[in-house]
């Protein structure tokens, strides 16, 4: 499984509360922290990684920054799950 977030309250709760066990599973905007990041960067684990499930954790905010990649993710059919 692999976790992706946008930033923000979402994104700091993600990083203290999920269990990863392997790495390269928590793909995440650290350090210049761009609202928005958390889709096309699930859109790029998904492609990298058919086989793996990705979540993406995001805020309602981060989230409005994606309209472009929900049209990406639906032309795709991409199995992406969202936790708003
Ligand atoms: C492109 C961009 N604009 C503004 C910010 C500043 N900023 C950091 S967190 C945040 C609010 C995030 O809200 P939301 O995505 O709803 O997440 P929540 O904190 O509610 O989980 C803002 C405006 C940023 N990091 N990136």
């Amino acid at each position: 499984m692999i976790f992706t977030t946008g930033v923000g309250n979402n994104q700091l709760f993600a990083a203290q509360y999920l269990k990863m066990n392997q790495p390269k599973r928590f793909l995440t905007s650290g350090s210049f922290g761009t609202m928005g990041f958390g889709m096309p960067a699930a859109v790029g684990a998904c492609h990298g990684n058919p086989s793996a499930q990705v979540i993406v954790i995001d805020g309602d905010g981060s989230f409005r920054m994606n309209m472009g990649e929900m049209h990406t993710i639906g032309t795709l059919d991409l199995p992406l799950r969202f936790c708003c």
